[in-house]
């Protein structure tokens, strides 16, 4: 089900408001929670700070991430209703291209919601789908909530686990368990950019068909060369830098004589 009123093409804010369709549809279908909406609206506000562009410095955190999930022995993405709503098609290819499979997580865990995700991921390309079978399901500890329902084949056996738009809660048990964190955030105060190994201040709309861009540039490289390139990058500085980028952006948008841009 879309929602009920069409989006004029001229619309100054057309791109903002059918990627909100897409959440709000998502959670017509049941793919996205009601707190997905919240969530999104929380990104869109961080968006705006970015001036909805993908700056300099996230291509290099895209590049740190894409290394990071390529240098892997057993990387995995997990996917959430707002992932799979957003960006279906892109998160399947990209599995693909990084031969990580794709593992259905939830926050807020239904057998409905774990459905209506399945299919869309399944519409979209996806062969095969991890976290639903209840043979391979096992149960972490260090993770709260009905999160810590994982597959053994997956997120359990996994290295690296990329997780975008992430609650920090889950990060940091990842990170408690020894396996190295990807994630997309908008947000880099969030607990979860704080605390992983890679995190991209972007949003997943941009940032995943721009990985898979560089994704199919660095698959050409050999390990020795993977791992010779993951030296050249700091989490930490890289998130200094968007919170230097957002800030002066705001400076200079505060200083100059038309606001609006
Ligand atoms: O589908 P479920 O049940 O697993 O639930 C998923 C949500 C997203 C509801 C759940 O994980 C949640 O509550 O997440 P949080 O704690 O709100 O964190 C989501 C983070 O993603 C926030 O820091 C947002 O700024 C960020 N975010 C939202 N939309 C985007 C985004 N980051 C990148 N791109 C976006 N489009």
């Amino acid at each position: 089900m879309m929602s009920n009123h069409e989006i004029p093409k001229d619309h100054p804010r057309y791109v903002s408001l059918t990627i909100r369709d897409a959440i709000i549809s998502g959670m017509h279908q049941k793919v996205v929670a009601e707190a997905g909406l919240i969530a999104h609206g929380r990104g869109e506000a961080f968006d705006y700070l970015l001036g909805e562009k993908t700056p300099d410095f996230a291509i290099k955190q895209e590049e740190y991430a894409v290394l990071s999930i390529l240098n892997a022995e057993k990387p995995i993405i997990s996917v959430n209703g707002n992932v799979a709503a957003l960006c279906p098609e892109d998160t399947v290819n990209f599995g693909k291209i990084l031969n990580a499979p794709l593992e259905i997580n939830l926050f807020y865990r239904s057998p409905e919601r774990e459905q209506a995700i399945k299919k869309k991921l399944i519409d979209a390309g996806a062969d095969q789908i991890l976290g639903l079978d209840p043979e391979y399901q096992e149960t972490i500890p260090e993770i709260s909530h009905l999160r810590r329902i994982v597959d053994s084949r997956g997120i359990a056996a996994s290295d690296c686990v990329f997780v975008p738009l992430e609650d920090g809660d889950r990060t940091q048990a990842l990170r408690r368990m020894n396996k190295s964190v990807v994630t997309v955030d908008l947000n880099p105060l969030s607990r979860t950019s704080l605390t992983a190994n890679v995190s991209v201040t972007n949003n997943i709309i941009r940032a995943i068909p721009e990985m898979i861009t560089i994704a199919e540039e660095f698959t050409q490289l050999s390990k020795d060369q993977l791992i010779e390139k993951l030296k050249k990058y700091n989490n930490e500085n890289l998130l200094k830098n968007a919170l230097k980028f957002m800030s002066e952006r705001l400076m200079a948008l505060s200083s100059s004589d038309k606001l609006i841009i």
